[in-house]
Order: C-alpha cells, then sequence, then structure tokens
C-alpha cells in the first residue's frame, strides 16, 4: 500500500509537466506556421530585414534558419573585428529597427554586430514574423502549368547532419523568399529540381564592392512564380560580385523584397 502511494506521488512529476508543455505548445506553432503568407529561409541580415517589413504589412511570416542562433554572417563582423560597416542610404533601416551607428568616413557608418543581431531579430519578432530556429530547408514544392512554388521541405538541423534519413516536414506558402546567402540553397534546389521554371544559376563572381551593393539591390526580386530571393543569394542567382564585409546591401535588398512579395501578393487577392 505504502508503495503504490509513491508512485501516485512521482506521477505529479515536474519533469513530466516540463515535457506535456513543450511538445504541447511547440506542436501548437509547428502546426499554426505549416501554412503561410511568406516563408523566408535564413535569418542573416536580408531574410530578417524582410520578415519585420513583411509581418508588418499584416502577412503570417515564417522564417526558418538553419543554426540555432540568427544573424547569418552579421556576428563575425569584419574579418572578425566587432563592427559592421554600413554605408549612408542604409541609415533609415538602421533607424528603423533602432540601431545605433557612428560616422567612419567616406559616407560609411560602424556598427555593433552582437546589437545588429538582436535588433533585427526583435524587431522581425516584435512585428509578428515566427522564427523557427535549428532548421534545414532541403526542398521546395510545387503546382500548376506553367509551375509555381507553393511550399518548401524542412528537416531539423541535426537529423540533416545525421546524415540519416528521416522524410521532412512540409510548408505550405504562398512565396518563398531565398535569403540563404552566398549559396543561393533555395533558388539552386528549384534550379536543379524543377527544370520547368527555366532558373539558370549563374554563381557569384569576385569581389567588387561598390558595384555588387548597387547590383544586388537592383536584381533582388522574383526568380520565378512564388520564388523571390534577397541578399547574398541575389549575387549567385545573377552572376553578381560579392562585396566583402559592407551589410548596407543586405539591409535595402531585404526591405526591397518585402515590397514586392507584399505587392505582388495583394495584386494576387484583387485577381481573385
Ligand atoms: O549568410 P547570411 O548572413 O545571408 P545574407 O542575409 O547576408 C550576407 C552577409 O551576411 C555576408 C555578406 C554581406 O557583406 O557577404 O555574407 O545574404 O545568412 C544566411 C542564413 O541562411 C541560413 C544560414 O545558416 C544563415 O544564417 N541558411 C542557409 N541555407 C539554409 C539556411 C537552409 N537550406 N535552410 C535553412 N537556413
Amino acid at each position: 500500500m505504502r508503495k503504490i502511494n509513491l508512485i501516485w506521488k512521482l506521477r505529479g512529476a515536474m519533469e513530466l509537466k516540463i515535457g506535456r508543455a513543450i511538445i504541447r505548445h511547440g506542436a501548437e506553432d509547428l502546426y499554426e506556421y505549416s501554412d503561410v503568407d511568406v516563408a523566408i529561409v535564413g535569418a542573416g541580415p536580408s531574410g530578417l530585414t524582410a520578415a519585420r517589413y513583411l509581418a508588418e504589412k499584416g502577412l503570417k511570416v515564417i522564417v526558418l534558419e538553419r543554426r540555432f542562433s540568427f544573424g547569418g554572417g552579421i556576428g563575425p563582423g569584419g574579418n572578425m573585428y566587432p563592427k559592421i560597416i554600413v554605408q549612408e542610404e542604409a541609415l533609415p533601416i538602421l533607424r528603423d529597427f533602432k540601431v545605433r551607428y557612428k560616422p567612419a568616413g567616406d559616407g560609411l557608418y560602424a556598427v555593433d554586430p552582437a546589437e545588429l543581431i538582436a535588433k533585427l531579430a526583435a524587431g522581425a519578432i516584435d512585428a509578428g514574423a515566427k522564427i523557427l530556429l535549428g532548421v534545414h530547408v532541403d526542398d521546395v514544392i510545387f503546382r500548376g502549368d506553367p509551375p509555381r512554388i507553393t511550399g518548401l521541405l524542412w528537416i531539423w538541423t541535426p537529423i540533416q547532419m545525421s546524415g540519416m534519413h528521416v522524410d521532412p516536414l512540409y510548408i505550405q506558402t504562398k512565396a518563398v523568399v531565398d535569403a540563404t546567402g552566398h549559396d543561393a540553397e533555395v533558388v539552386s534546389v528549384a534550379a536543379r529540381k524543377v527544370p520547368e521554371l527555366g532558373i539558370q544559376l549563374q554563381g557569384e563572381k569576385s569581389a567588387w564592392s561598390e558595384v555588387s551593393e548597387k547590383l544586388v539591390v537592383e536584381h533582388t526580386g522574383k526568380v520565378a512564380p512564388g520564388l523571390y530571393v534577397a541578399g547574398m543569394a541575389v549575387a549567385a542567382v545573377f552572376g553578381l560580385p560579392r562585396m566583402g564585409p559592407i551589410f548596407g546591401g543586405m539591409l535595402m535588398s531585404g526591405k526591397k523584397v518585402a515590397e514586392i512579395v507584399a505587392k505582388d501578393l495583394a495584386a494576387e487577392v484583387h485577381a481573385v
């Protein structure tokens, strides 16, 4: 009799409550965000900037990030010196996110990388975007003739790294933004596995900072129906030079892709 009482006492253990809270609320989030307006792949500077401006417009936005942290290439600053350099044209975006900056001469401004990471992410989250960490996007979903990208496949990063085959989960979305950086991973997989989209990946060219900053922003936008590109992924898709450790173009590209996606989705709603 005493033994049974002990077992009953143990059943109320805190571990059970913690485990169940994680499963219930985590699953609720995954369920809720399995169908969104915009899925952004990559929580670097361009992805986080895009997330904030899209969510601010009332769109349901998820950011899928492979690492268990956000910021992408911001963390290492410039060659591990703890400063990010941004040019004057991007200052309005820094002000929107309340990021402080100091003049660095020649129309350039210096920003603390940790502050930039924290405030870009907080801006995106406060605007209503969901950031899902530790997930690797490895494929797209397409439908229709002509084809349109309608979703993504993702898997937990540790599973992907283990090399074991586990089937991925799906996200349905009206638009995908590839903000994966230098390798343009989503556009690459779409080009390879959906040849009907007719995407020709040009590959990034060697550094030419002032040209690349402008061209990346200029070429930011739609790659195929339902598929958009922002940040350094733009250079990989359109064969543009890389720019090295200057970040204004990434922020401006993120803002521009948000404007383009929001406009396209609004036009589609009106067309229905
Ligand atoms: O590389 P990243 O910071 O991309 P970005 O926004 O900015 C580029 C600059 O940081 C820098 C530069 C500018 O001077 O040259 O490189 O274009 O962030 C990309 C994020 O995407 C994640 C990756 O972990 C990183 O945090 N990512 C990449 N591929 C995947 C992914 C994937 N398949 N699934 C999920 N996340």
